[in-house]
C-alpha cells in the first residue's frame, strides 16, 4: 500500500511567503496531478507558536540563516514563519485538499524545531505518523513539498528508519539551497531511498 505525503505546501514557502523556497509554487499542479494516483494522501503543516525559538526574531542580536547551538542541537535560525493559524501556515489555496484524509502539524514545541514528519530535531517526540501509517497497511512511501533540503529530506530519512520504502519525488519538491538538496540526495540514496521523477510515475 502506497501513502503520498505532501509536506509543508503552505503560504509562507511559496514565493512572497516569509520563508519562500524558489519556485515553491511549481509543485503544486504536480503533487495536484499525483494524488488521485494514491490511495492514501496526508499532508503535514509546520505548525510554530508565536516566539518559537527557531526564529531569529527570538534571539537578541541574531539574524535569519545564522547558525546556533539551540539547547545541545544545531540550529539554522529561520526567519517568522508558519505561526499557529496565520495566513502563512494555511496550506497552499491552489493545493487540491479534499483527498488529504489527515494532517500532521509539527514545530509545536517552543524550544524545539521539527523538519521532519515523524519527529522533532532530537527525534524526542513522535508525531504519531509513522504508527498512523502502519495502521494504514502502508509500507511505500511516497515524499513531496517543501523544501527539499529541510523538512522533505528529514521526512524521508525517518521514513526509511521507521521501516518504509521511501521514495522521494524529485520534481514534485524544491529547495531552499542547491547545494543542500545535492547533499541531501546523496545521502537518501546512500541510505536506501528511491529518487524518482514523478512524471515516470504518471507515465
Ligand atoms: C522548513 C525551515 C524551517 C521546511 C520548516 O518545511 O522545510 N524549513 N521550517
Ligand atoms: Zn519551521
Amino acid at each position: 500500500m502506497k501513502a503520498l505525503l505532501l509536506i509543508d505546501i503552505q503560504n509562507d514557502f511559496l514565493p512572497g511567503g516569509r520563508l519562500a523556497v524558489p519556485e515553491g509554487d511549481a509543485i503544486i499542479p504536480l503533487v495536484n496531478e499525483l494524488q488521485p494516483q494514491f490511495e492514501l494522501v496526508v499532508a503535514t503543516q509546520d505548525w510554530h507558536p508565536a516566539g518559537h525559538e527557531s526564529f531569529a526574531s527570538s534571539h537578541a542580536g541574531r539574524q535569519p540563516f545564522e547558525q546556533i547551538d539551540l539547547h545541545g542541537l544545531s540550529q539554522v535560525l529561520w526567519p517568522d514563519h508558519c505561526t499557529q493559524a496565520g495566513p502563512g501556515a494555511e496550506l497552499a489555496p491552489a493545493l487540491r485538499t479534499e483527498r488529504i484524509e489527515a494532517i500532521f502539524r509539527k514545530g509545536t514545541s517552543v524550544e524545539i524545531d521539527s523538519y521532519s514528519a515523524f519527529f522533532d530535531n532530537g527525534h524526542r517526540k513522535s508525531t504519531g505518523l509513522a504508527d498512523y501509517l502502519r495502521g494504514r497497511g502502508v509500507t511505500e512511501v511516497f515524499v513531496a513539498g517543501l523544501a527539499a533540503d529541510y523538512c522533505v529530506y528529514y521526512s524521508a530519512l525517518d521514513a526509511l528508519e521507521a521501516g518504509f520504502q521511501t521514495i522521494v519525488l524529485t520534481d514534485a519538491t524544491r529547495a531552499i539551497s542547491a547545494d543542500g538538496w545535492a547533499a541531501a540526495q546523496a545521502d537518501l540514496r546512500a541510505r536506501g531511498a528511491t529518487l524518482v521523477e514523478s512524471t515516470d510515475l504518471l507515465a
